[in-house]
């Protein structure tokens, strides 16, 4: 039985906290934490299952607060449940430089999974967890996301809503704080909790409206959620920003221009209204979790045999992608893949076919596929691989930019890089992820040219801790590396070619390596020596082996790259080397839309071919 008097106190106790932390910080958003109190009085103290003391533990219930600027009152709930590093005192320091409770939630707290605080995103980790909980775990832990109703017009929470209603996840329990206003504007539904009832049910959710300030009938709608056992439920809550009991907060409640803004001199006299009817020390100990999970813990991950290549076998990138998860599959069960409706393109294909449950297929939702990707990696469940055209990762680049700051430990793979896709034509070419994953202050970034080095990138990217990105093509590619037994190692390239006699540095990767090999053999024909170097990890750039081989080959470097010519490989060297005296740097690359054509056309078009690096390198010598 729900104590309902002690969580009409609690969520009291969260209004004031909310209130009080933002007065102390002068800013904040306290209106939005006051319309969630008592959802999440009921949450955290009647309905979810959790270790205070283990706040990321394996068997914990999880829960996201996508509306992440509703950030104080999160750290209220957990001072209130008795987490030993968030006092009272600590709530006062809310936003202070420093001090871990940031203006919103990110992991650097250890009750927090993901940052959040860019709308829309939550839904997507959540569904993450809960497929990962339901279908690779299969333990009984539940996740709870809490969005308000400004934010549910994002798209991507739709996206989300459409996965978990496919996949049937009953362990979600997404929670709307339709609290009628947003930002500027009330949200465009304002009150119509049944609008929201009806395209939730569509989506194959267990929809539901409630009081959101009737903790008796929070308690009967979660426990609705908890028996339904074939969808995921909504709690639709009915709230007002800004309430207090007793019209405590006249005024400001379901007023706008209250968003974001502390409460200032009226705040005092709300807290004293509220304290008049509220035991301060009112508190019902968390369920703890029943689940018995262990922890995983950071084991090194293999290939489970060597690359196996015949010297003369041309394959490309994206098969050798295929293959190589497979092994690493064979070698770890926390090895998932998950893609967007591309599998038989990136060949993710290749990983289900051998662990068709271990494979998540995300349809053409790729803010979504990344969401549940991050979500998948919490915790250290799974290591998650996701793919789809590399193109495709800039619909998710919000999500992919939020998982730096959420310290995600995803593997994205990136399939039809550049103009050498061909007769696909522009819409399908990659030519600005290197640009849009080298700004990424977490990730790593492999380029590999061939399937021995994208077999090795693929098993260093399990082992690789943040984000890394894999770049892979479509074309199929001679071997490079014809040693199976070959080393790489994140930060490192590698020199292909060179002599003693070099008289300029070509550095490519992919299609781009194959025509700076072709240019190097055509041009020592015709007695121009010229060292060839495979950039293989884009980030973090391998400056001093840049260095020193521009250094023995006549102080010239020509990049050359499948991508625009802003923020790719020629950039990357040009960070690397523009400290250095008297080093030259030609960057060819790609500087205008190209046009659907042939591969050989296109790359001969757009600069990057064999008879353009020559042309390139006589130029640098004349
Ligand atoms: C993607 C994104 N767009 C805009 C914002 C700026 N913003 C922060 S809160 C907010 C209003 C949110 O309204 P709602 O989701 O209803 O939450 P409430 O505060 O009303 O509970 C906006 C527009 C943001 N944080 N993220």
């Amino acid at each position: 039985m729900a104590d309902i008097q002690t969580l009409k106190d609690i969520a009291n106790r969260l209004r004031i906290y909310s209130i009080e932390s933002t007065t102390a910080a002068k800013s904040g958003h306290p209106t939005s934490c006051m319309s969630a109190a008592d959802i999440m009085a009921v949450l955290f103290h009647h309905e979810m299952r959790y270790d205070v003391s283990i706040p990321r533990g394996a068997n914990n219930d999880r829960f996201i607060l996508s509306k992440g600027h509703a950030a104080p009152i999160l750290y209220a709930a957990w001072h209130v449940a008795g987490h030993p590093g968030v006092t009272h005192d600590d709530l006062l320091q809310l936003r202070k430089m420093g001090h871990i409770l940031e203006g919103h939630p990110t992991p650097r707290i250890d009750f927090v999974d993901v940052a959040t605080g860019s709308l829309g995103q939550g839904l997507s980790v959540a569904a993450g967890m809960a497929y990962t909980g339901k279908y690779f775990d299969k333990s009984d832990y539940r996740v709870y996301c809490m969005m308000g109703d400004g934010e549910s017009a994002e798209g991507s929470v739709w996206e989300a809503a459409a996965f978990a209603g496919h996949y049937k996840l009953n362990n979600l329990v997404g929670i709307i704080d339709v609290n009628r206003l947003g930002q500027s504007d009330p949200a465009a539904l304002q009150h119509d909790t049944e609008a929201y009832k009806m395209r939730l049910q569509s989506f194959g959710w267990n929809a539901i409206v409630v009081d959101g300030h009737d903790i008796a009938a929070l308690v009967e709608a979660f426990k609705q959620g908890r028996d339904c056992t074939d969808k995921p439920t909504a709690l639709i809550a009915k709230t007002f920003k800004g309430y207090a009991h007793d019209n405590a907060a006249a005024g400001i409640s379901d007023e706008l221009n209250w968003h974001g803004k502390p409460l200032g001199d009226r705040g005092a006299e709300i807290i004293a209204k509220i304290k008049e009817n509220t035991n301060m020390e009112a508190f019902i100990a968390p369920a703890k979790p029943t689940s018995t999970l262990s922890e995983n813990e950071d084991a090194e991950i293999k290939l489970s045999a060597p690359p196996a290549y015949g010297a003369d076998e041309k394959v490309a990138t994206r098969v050798a992608y295929g293959t190589a998860l497979k092994k690493l599959g064979q070698s770890s069960n926390r090895i998932v893949a998950m893609d967007g409706d591309t599998k038989n393109s990136t060949f993710a294909i290749t990983f289900q076919k051998e662990f068709p449950d271990r494979f998540i297929e995300c349809f053409i939702a790729e803010q979504n596929l990344v969401g549940v990707a991050t979500g998948c990696g919490c915790r250290k469940r799974t290591i998650p691989f996701a793919s789809t055209f590399a193109a495709f990762f800039s619909r998710a680049y919000d999500q992919i930019r939020m998982g730096a700051i959420s310290q995600a430990n995803i593997k994205l793979v990136g399939s039809h890089a550049g103009v050498s896709i061909g007769e696909d034509g522009p819409s399908q070419m990659a030519l600005e992820d290197l640009a849009m994953f080298r700004s990424i202050p977490t990730a790593t970034v492999f380029y590999p040219s061939d399937p021995v080095s994208m077999e090795r990138a693929v098993e260093l990217a399990a082992n690789t801790e943040g984000i890394v990105f894999i770049r892979s093509s479509r074309p199929a590619l001679p071997l490079i590396y014809t040693d199976m037994n070959e080393t790489f190692a994140v930060g490192k390239s590698k020199v292909v070619k060179s002599t003693e006699s070099d008289k300029a540095l070509l550095i490519g990767a992919g299609v781009t390596l194959a025509e700076a090999v072709k240019a190097h053999d055509t041009l020592a024909a015709e007695g121009i020596n010229v060292r060839v170097l495979d950039v293989f990890c884009v980030k973090p750039i391998d400056k001093e082996l840049i260095i020193s081989s521009a250094r023995a080959a006549g102080n010239r470097i020509i990049t050359v790259e499948d991508h625009y010519r802003e923020g790719g490989i020629g950039s990357a060297v040009a960070e690397a080397v523009c400290e250095e005296a008297g080093i030259t740097l030609q960057i060819l690359g790609v500087s205008r839309v190209p046009s659907s054509g042939p591969a050989a056309v296109l790359i001969d078009e757009h600069g990057i071919s064999a008879a353009k690096i020559i042309a390139a390198v006589k130029k640098s010598m004349a």
